[in-house]
């Protein structure tokens, strides 16, 4: 790509980020997507972190302005401004549990905990070193809050693996290991309500109206248990113990550990959460005959043996041994007729040689700039530099051809979903500017 074109790339992703913004926050899309999404907002961070730290620590700010009394950061923070989304604050009801916070509403589950690492990447970036302290001091007690969370109540096996409760806390709301466990869970009635996702995107591209009875049903059962954790994972009907999910959450335990240690703070408690997360993966996730993890159907009792770029994402939680990494690398992600298409885009969120690939579907296939992102820099992390560097260049490449998509076609590049979006934005440019020599 040239100068010009890298410049470009730069211009039209801040401009993204400046149309989305919503002064604290910023909304991952236009009008799909209105309020303040967790991860989302951790990924927009890292990206604004590159130009504007100030403005990056506003956007963790206002997410942690939404954390629950129990440390739980929810997947949502809604803004009151905004309407047109379903399922709204009305429908999630959280002040039903005492722990909600007072002054805003919030749904009622997490998302997958990047926290962390968003906060590390606005310290790396920051040339106003006294600054960043008095940031990194304000809001680690609230990081370590949320992990504690975590830990203490999603984690009832004491293994050090997580339980993601609704697809939706797994980012991954349709991929298959959801629409695998989502099978066996028993819908006691069919959920009334209206879907406005399908007034924006076509609904090819968006998960079926059976897949959203099954997140609707799953959110009025946690709903009736009023939010209250333990009292429902005692009987939730769908857990799984999240590859993506948990891995993402041996990094942020990385990290957190970092931060724990320019702060002076000791890094014992995060080192030791990585540590356990991390070996109850390797232990329970790996599956020897296939040479990849696989999240754990906890309710069922089995691993979901649904291939899915999950399982590469163990890379950038520096879970797998070098073995391991190997196996995943040279087996799984370069085979061209799995995820490495050799006249096309890498990396598809679903095998293209699974029986539930499909190439224009939300997380059935479709490559995303962010797993994407974290892909490449586990696989620079375990020496693969090249793979790393090629895999780069292609999703700035995919953005470049069909602009700020949410999701792209790994054969055609097409791309689906909402135009605009924000972590496609923001993620370019964290792309542009790690690579070497270059500085915005
Ligand atoms: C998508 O999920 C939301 C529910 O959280 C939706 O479909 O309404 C997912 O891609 C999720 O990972 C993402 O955080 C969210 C906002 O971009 O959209």
């Amino acid at each position: 790509m040239t100068d010009t074109e890298t410049q470009r790339l730069v211009d039209g992703a801040k401009a993204v980020l400046k149309a989305n913004d919503l002064g604290r926050s910023t909304k991952p899309a236009p009008n799909l997507y209105p309020h303040q999404w967790n991860w989302d907002s951790c990924f927009i961070a890292i990206g604004i972190a590159r130009y504007d730290c100030r403005r990056a620590a506003e956007e963790i700010r206002s997410l942690l302005g939404g954390q629950w009394s129990n440390g739980m950061v929810p997947q949502i923070v809604f803004n009151p401004n905004a309407g047109g989304y379903f399922p709204g604050p009305d429908v999630w009801q959280s002040e039903r549990s005492p722990d909600a916070p007072k002054a805003m509403r919030t749904s009622g589950i997490t998302d997958p905990p990047v926290l962390a690492i968003a906060v590390r990447a606005i310290w790396d970036n920051a040339s106003d070193r006294a600054w960043a302290l008095e940031f990194l001091r304000d809001v680690y007690p609230r990081l370590v809050h949320y992990h504690e969370f975590l830990y203490g109540e999603r984690d009832p096996d004491g293994t050090g693996l997580i339980v993601v409760a609704h697809p939706w806390e797994s980012g991954l709301d349709n991929a298959p290991p959801y629409l695998d466990a989502g099978s066996r869970v028993h819908l006691t009635y069919k959920p009334q309500y209206e879907r406005l996702d399908l007034l924006h995107v076509e609904a090819k591209h968006r998960p079926t109206n059976k897949d959203y009875d099954l997140f609707i049903w799953l959110l009025e059962q946690m709903r009736a248990a009023n939010w209250d954790q333990r009292r429902y994972l005692a009987t939730a009907p769908l857990q799984v113990q999240d590859v993506l999910f948990n891995s993402i959450l041996c990094r942020a335990n990385r990290e957190l550990a970092a931060i724990a240690e320019i702060l002076g703070e000791s890094p014992d408690q995060a080192d030791e959460w990585r540590a356990r997360t991390a070996r109850a993966i390797n232990e329970r996730l790996w599956n020897e005959t296939a040479g990849t993890y696989f999240s754990f159907d906890r309710v069922a009792g089995r691993l979901l043996e649904d291939d899915t770029i999950a399982g590469f994402i163990t890379l950038f939680g520096g879970v797998p041994p070098p073995e391991r990494a190997r196996i995943l690398v040279e087996r799984h992600l370069l085979d061209p007729a799995a995820y490495w298409p050799s006249a096309g885009y890498p990396v598809p969120t679903t095998a293209m040689n699974s029986p539930w690939f499909n190439p224009e579907n939300y997380w059935l296939g479709p490559v995303w700039v962010n797993t994407n992102w974290m892909t490449l820099r586990g696989l620079a992390e375990y020496g693969f530099v090249r793979e790393s560097d090629d895999l780069r260049s292609s999703t700035l490449d995919m953005v470049k051809r069909s602009g700020y998509r949410e999701y792209f076609n790994p054969v055609s590049c097409e791309g689906y979903g909402t135009d605009s979006f924000s972590w496609t934005a923001a993620l370019t440019i964290d792309l542009i500017c790690s690579q070497p020599g270059r500085v915005l």
